[in-house]
């Protein structure tokens, strides 16, 4: 990659450059009820970039995003980083006192915020003292002003701010497994930095695919499959606004039949057991799904390739790096693994003291990525502990094989001893997965009698399990597969498990006993 100048603006590569190639008439996105081409991104782009001026917002200031995907976020998202202005997508799904927390912390101007979503914080904006603006998307504005109103009459033609390739562009919070979110600013030439490396190298993004991204454009995950890989090449992209549950996603799959399909292991596991699509779906025209967020457990990935013919390409990433660092690829797949480092990503697995360790050793997971974000903001202290000069500390537990595989072990702070043996809880899930009346499962230490830690379980059951000697199967099958000090010694069945919006399990809240 020749790499990005100092005068770099990501929105000239990201979409300018199809109108230049001559994709001003492709499809780049439709939400199911409006289409855009890259010439209408472009055209609506510039009149929100005209908007934002006319709002007086400058250079470097943040407009927050709370919104659905529809086709206006990526106009909201690319208009505002084309004036220098610097989006802030947040998670649609946040509490009123976390958007609180996180609008005041970025200090954003202008909220974009789709009609449905706003009785939600409408009461708290007004104590909000940096925000001057709130604006409706995708409806009426109840006394608010809209954007379809405030566009009308701005002109189509807008000089992209000349920002540098290591400007701010865009913020995204990362959830983390507790605590408030905190704001990673990502840098100008990020985005092209992960197209370029997983985008063209893993997925071999070309310009005939249609995506379909189970994974919100709010979550790095999302955007990278729902905007970056596709305008990368030109691509179409098939927004969804509504939740993805087994029913809309298969939905969607059906109308538009998607070449990729960018999944998560609850919603692959879901489809799978999704009694009503069993027989009756056929996708002749995907090629390629990809799963993040946790780990895939190996049967679902088996399960869905001998269901559709199509692989999963099991990978992981972060917020903080933006996406993908580790990953299995086409024709190069070990299902249980997260695969290899990203072509563009060097990675190491280090021990407490900072030391590299050997194969089948389990260590913290470090990165050094093209992607990685600058820092978290107002966060010294913790941009220190996670920003370490090239390398990002990951916070995962990994171990390498000798093929140079890499397999989660669990979070650094997830892992416990059993009799002096580290346990991953990820290890113990897996197996009570692969049992067949397990759909989902969580594992955290808790105390016996003599107060000695073993491992607890929580699962959520397929609807046709049978209750009668579950636990005592299921404790016997976790023995045979990884051991018989690994075993669940309780076993509590629960309707779902608790995650963080990007499906991470909380296990804190299990071991606090909080959330079932
Ligand atoms: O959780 C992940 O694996 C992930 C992947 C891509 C981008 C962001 C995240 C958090």
């Amino acid at each position: 990659m020749s790499g990005p100048s100092n005068s770099y603006n990501a929105v000239t590569w990201l979409l300018d450059r199809n109108i230049d190639e001559g994709r001003g008439s492709k499809l780049a996105f439709t939400d199911t009820v409006t289409e855009l081409t890259y010439g209408d991104l472009q055209t609506k782009s510039c009149q929100l970039a005209n908007l934002l001026k006319r709002l007086g917002v400058r250079r470097e200031e943040r407009v927050a995003m709370i919104m659905l995907d529809t086709v206006d976020f990526p106009v909201a998202f690319l208009g505002a980083i084309r004036a220098g202005i610097v989006p802030v997508p947040l998670n649609t799904l946040l509490t009123s006192e976390q958007y609180a927390y996180v609008l005041a912390d970025c200090r954003a101007r202008v909220l974009f915020i789709s009609a449905t979503l706003l009785p939600a914080v409408d009461d708290m904006l007004g104590r909000l003292p940096d925000l001057e603006h709130v604006i409706v998307v995708g409806g009426a504005g109840n006394g608010r002003k809209c954007l379809a109103d405030e566009v009308r009459d701005e002109s189509t033609s807008f000089t992209t701010v000349a920002t540098h390739a290591d400007e701010p562009a865009f913020w995204l919070y990362s959830s983390g497994s507790t605590g408030m979110p905190k704001g990673v600013r990502h840098l100008h030439a990020s985005l092209e930095a992960t197209a370029t490396t997983y985008g063209k190298q893993v997925l071999g993004i070309r310009e005939d695919d249609v995506g379909l991204s189970a994974a919100k454009l709010f979550f790095a995950y999302g955007l990278g499959n729902a905007m970056t890989f596709p305008m990368s090449v030109g691509a179409t992209t098939v927004l969804n606004p509504e939740r993805p549950t087994p029913a809309t996603i298969f939905g969607l799959m059906r109308r538009y039949q998607p070449s990729i399909f960018f999944g998560v292991p609850t919603l692959f596991a879901a489809m799978l057991n999704d009694e009503g699509f069993k027989t009756e779906v056929r996708l002749p025209r995907l090629r390629i799904c990809t799963s993040a967020g946790e780990a895939l457990p190996e049967p679902v990935g088996n399960g869905w390739k001998s269901r559709f013919g199509v692989d999963i390409l099991d990978g992981v990433g972060s917020t903080e790096l933006l996406h993908i660092f580790l990953s299995n690829a086409p024709g190069d797949i070990k299902y249980g693994t997260s695969g290899r480092p990203v072509p563009g990503y060097r990675v190491r697995l280090v021990d407490d003291a900072g030391l590299d360790i050997a194969d089948g050793e389990i260590g913290e997971l470090l990165v050094d990525a093209p992607s990685a974000g600058e820092g978290y903001w107002n966060q010294r202290s913790k941009s220190r502990r996670t920003f370490e000069g090239h390398w990002t500390r990951t916070g995962d537990k990994y171990v390498r094989d000798a093929d140079g595989r890499y397999t989660f072990c669990g979070r650094a702070d997830d892992m416990f001893k059993v009799s002096g043996i580290w346990v991953s809880p990820f290890e113990v899930e897996s197996a009570l997965i692969a049992h067949p009346a397990v759909s989902e499962a969580a594992v955290v230490p808790e105390a016996d009698a003599e107060g000695l830690l073993k491992p607890k379980a929580f699962v959520v059951l397929k609807p046709n399990a049978v209750l009668e000697g579950l636990r005592e199967s299921l404790k016997d099958h976790v023995k045979q597969r990884i051991g018989p000090w690994k075993y669940p010694r309780w076993i509590e069945v629960v309707d779902s498990l608790p995650k963080t919006a990007t499906g991470k399990i909380q296990r804190y809240k299990l071991r606090d006993g909080a959330a079932v």
